[in-house]
């Protein structure tokens, strides 16, 4: 890692004996626990992915910046005052640097969590839903976008949020050169439900032809993530119909309250669960924890196949 950014990185000591030993590490976000869910769902929801790494044989490694410092796991403690602490930032790209020299505190975004994992030396990272091309107000796009065409890291996702102009969101990733592999899927799922139409550019039924994707992407000298995308398990995904009326409805109040910038995911999302009974909620629980699982078994293929290979 370079000596200009370890500096401003404290691991946790689960992470740094995972490191020393090679055991398979898997990134988690956490601007979802400051700003995606409300408490204490959040804390819970924290506690079940890193489990579900750790079921799946792997070491979760959630990212976030408290009291500016970039954190690399997180303890009990650090991850309980995320949740429940008041004026928590969202951290994307563009604001570490204030929040390192105004020692705040917030979730790292998607984009944000990819930078600190990349420079760690983490290849895979399991979030809910990647951010994207919103369909108003017009020209907001998702930092993650341009991060996942810069940085060469596995994210396991269900796609993009239903919230977003998706068939733009697809055609971004395309043209800045990012592999979308659906997950026993030919689809690109929308988030809370398994369809919507688009196709992926290829598909992959294992964590092995996941790693070995991504390994012969990054041997060729391409350096953008690769998107896995995982359908929301069965039990929780949410009807089409159901789906398009809640995200057309949120849409509206947006609009009619100005919401902008950073406040405009956790917006819609809030008014989508809000609208659903809670439904949205459920299936983004349900979707999360899943993503987790497969991130692990990822993680660990990505490990054995590394040993031989460094990329
Ligand atoms: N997925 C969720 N809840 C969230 C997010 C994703 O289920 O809160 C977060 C992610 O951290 C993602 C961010 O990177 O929303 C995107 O925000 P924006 O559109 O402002 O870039
Ligand atoms: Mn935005």
């Amino acid at each position: 890692m370079n000596s200009n950014l370890k500096r401003f990185i404290r691991f946790s000591p689960e992470i740094t004996r995972a490191q020393s030993i090679g055991s398979p590490v898997v990134a988690l976000e956490s601007t979802v626990i400051t700003h995606g869910l409300p408490y204490p769902e959040n804390i819970q929801l924290a506690q079940d992915m890193e489990n579900e790494v750790r079921q799946g044989g792997a070491v979760p490694a959630t990212i976030a910046i408290v009291d500016g410092i970039i954190q690399v796991g997180l303890s009990i403690d650090q991850l309980e005052y995320l949740a429940s602490g008041r004026g928590m930032r969202k951290a994307s790209p563009r604001d570490f640097s204030r929040m390192i020299v105004n020692e705040e505190s917030g979730g790292t975004t998607v984009a944000g969590t990819l930078v600190v994992a990349y420079a760690t030396g983490i290849r895979v990272f399991a979030t809910g839903g990647i951010g994207g091309v919103h369909r108003q107000p017009r020209g907001d796009v998702s930092a993650d976008l341009p991060q996942l065409a810069t940085t060469p890291v596995i994210v396991v996702c269900a796609g993009a949020k239903a919230i977003l102009d998706l068939p733009a969101t697809v055609e971004y990733l395309e043209t800045y050169g990012v592999p979308v592999l659906g997950y026993q899927t030919n689809e690109f799922p929308a988030f809370y439900s398994a369809r919507s139409r688009l196709p992926t550019s290829a598909r992959a039924d294992n964590p092995q032809e996941v790693v070995e994707i991504a390994l012969t992407h990054w041997r060729l000298g391409m350096l953008s993530a690769v998107l896995v995308t995982a359908p929301p398990p069965m039990e929780v995904a949410l009807p089409d119909d159901e789906m398009r009326e809640a995200v057309k409805q949120a849409l509206r109040d947006a609009k009619e309250e100005r919401i902008r910038g950073q406040q405009v995911t956790p917006f819609l999302l809030k008014r989508v669960s809000e609208i659903t009974g809670n439904a949205s909620m459920i299936a983004n629980l349900g979707l999360l924890r899943n993503n987790a699982g497969i991130a692990a078994q990822i993680a660990r293929s990505f490990q054995r196949d590394n040993q031989i290979s460094a990329v």
